[in-house]
């Protein structure tokens, strides 16, 4: 089983996209196995996005991420972390297939909706930095129709 680190960003939240998008993860089987509206800090932004550092649209996207409240959750299910990718659309909005959450409801990168982990160590790496241990195990009761 599988869990990928999403943080709605300031612009899903501002304009109501909560419940649409986290509807999307329930609908398509995905477990939540943590979730918590957070005002980002600058450090905690920089530390998120530290791969990032130095390249042009760095200071831009700190300012992004940190202008708002973002909701932050951990899903969990299998091939979580691609599954996820793929419900979130390329980076670019505007290039985005129609179907995905970027592709769906927004139309610049700046203002894209929506993170999401894109590979196995990021997503520990990014599920610690953001959550610490505090994930909830629990038992679903469609847990046994969703996995075999
Ligand atoms: P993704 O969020 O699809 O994983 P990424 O990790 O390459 O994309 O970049 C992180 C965020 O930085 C992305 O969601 C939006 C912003 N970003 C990336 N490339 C950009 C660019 N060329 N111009 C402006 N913002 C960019
Ligand atoms: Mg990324």
């Amino acid at each position: 089983m599988e869990r990928s680190f999403v943080i709605l960003k300031p612009d899903a939240v501002q304009r109501g996209l909560i419940g649409e998008i986290v509807a999307r993860f329930e609908r398509h089987g995905l477990k939540i196995v943590a979730m918590q509206m957070v005002q980002v800090s600058d450090d905690l932004a920089r530390r998120h996005y530290a791969v990032h550092e130095g390249k042009p649209f760095f200071d831009g996207l700190i300012q992004y991420i940190t202008s708002a409240p973002v909701v932050a959750l951990v899903v969990e299910g299998t091939g979580a972390i691609a599954v996820v990718r793929n419900m979130v659309g390329g980076t670019r909005p505007g290039d985005s297939a129609p179907g995905t959450i970027r592709g769906d409801y927004g139309l610049e990168v700046g203002r894209n909706l929506i993170h999401a982990s894109d590979g196995p160590e990021t997503a520990v790496a990014e599920i610690a930095l953001w959550f610490g241990e505090d994930l909830i195990e629990w038992q679903r009761c469609t847990d046994p129709w969703i996995f075999e």
